[in-house]
């Protein structure tokens, strides 16, 4: 099925007002996703599990202009249209325009850096979709909004929610089955940290990257199945609110999507001598007894994942930590 298609079935018809905005917030895996089966259509090869941080993210308002090119706006900087991301963007847009004299301004906002391995294609693509769910008047459920944000990056299609998410991969040809939900639970006391190592943009963006894995490591092969279980054993965690479950499952899981991103030809390793110094330190403070853990995404930069009782010790062992409660509002 081509993304056209797909799109016709979700969407029956297209009115528009003028103008749209939507908002929405970056999210870390802590099951990850890694790996396409269908590249159009951002079809994952398995399921992923994360948590939406609120206070980070993007804003993004659009307008349609008719007889006009797009013109695109990021954290208030015009950006001439050849580049990447612009080109991203306009074809992504080439889906839902009435027709091709019509052009998209669209202003947006991160509050995230570009391209540093927080995900800010994740809350772009999502705060787009909503953008657009608003300008044309689609009134789309959830489902439809995190199928469509997919369409732009697969990680969006979790961060059209708040709190935790699970994106299930779906089975079939068409996607429609490929799209994430909550997870119903609050856990107050959940907190994410960001380290920051690098954010300048990266070499190998993780597009490219998780193509690369699929086509040339061995070891990948593995990866399918393991994901599948990390994701149903840190959703029952974070049912039972077992922390520990949770934290160990999640690390693991980050560094085994790493263990085949290295094992790939030519190889890919994002981490740089500081996120080694920031892993060997996580694992230095659990040998205290604090009970934190890490996870990593295509970049050098660690997000820790702890309690809120837990706080004080890492504010004292790291300087720079931006401490996250993804349960309390801005
Ligand atoms: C994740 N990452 O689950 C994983 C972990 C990076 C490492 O989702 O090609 O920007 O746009 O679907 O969503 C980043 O990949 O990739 C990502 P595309 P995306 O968060």
């Amino acid at each position: 099925m081509k993304a056209s298609d797909l799109i016709s079935q979700l969407i029956p018809h297209l009115d528009y007002q003028k103008a749209g905005q939507g908002k929405a917030p970056v999210n870390i895996a802590l099951a990850k996703y890694w790996g396409k089966r269908n590249v159009e259509l951002n079809l994952p090869v398995n399921s992923s599990l994360s948590i939406s941080l609120p206070d980070l993210g993007t804003s993004t308002q659009l307008e349609l202009i008719e007889h006009s090119q797009d013109t695109i706006t990021l954290n208030g900087q015009a950006l001439s249209p050849d580049k990447p991301f612009c080109h991203r963007l306009s074809r992504y847009l080439d889906k839902f325009r009435p027709d091709a004299t019509f052009g998209f301004t669209v202003n947006t906002v991160n509050t995230v850096p570009t391209a540093a391995g927080l995900a800010s294609s994740a809350s772009g693509y999502a705060a787009l979709v909503l953008a657009l769910n608003d300008a044309f008047q689609w009134q789309l459920d959830t489902k439809s909004l995190s199928i469509l944000a997919r369409l732009g990056s697969g990680s969006a299609s979790r961060s059209i929610f708040k709190g935790f998410s699970i994106w299930h991969k779906g089975e079939t040809e068409t996607g429609l089955d490929s799209f994430a939900e909550p997870v119903p639970t609050l856990w107050p006391e959940f907190c994410i940290g960001l380290l920051e190592v690098d954010t300048e943009e990266k070499a190998i963006g993780s597009t490219a990257g998780m193509q690369r894995t699929v086509e040339q490591c061995d070891l990948y092969q593995s990866w399918p199945k393991k994901a599948e279980k990390d994701v149903a054993t840190i959703a029952d965690a974070i049912y039972n609110k077992a922390f520990t479950v949770l934290g160990e499952t999640a690390e693991n899981n980050a560094l085994s999507m790493h263990a085949t991103m290295i094992a790939t030809w030519p190889p890919i390793l994002y981490w740089q001598p500081e996120s080694i110094t920031f892993m060997h330190q996580v694992w230095e403070l659990r040998r205290q007894g604090i009970e934190v853990y890490f996870t990593m995404d295509a970049g050098p930069n660690l997000k820790l994942i702890f309690l809120s009782k837990d706080i004080p010790a890492i504010t004292a062992a790291f300087d720079s930590i931006q401490i996250m409660k993804p349960f309390e509002e801005e």
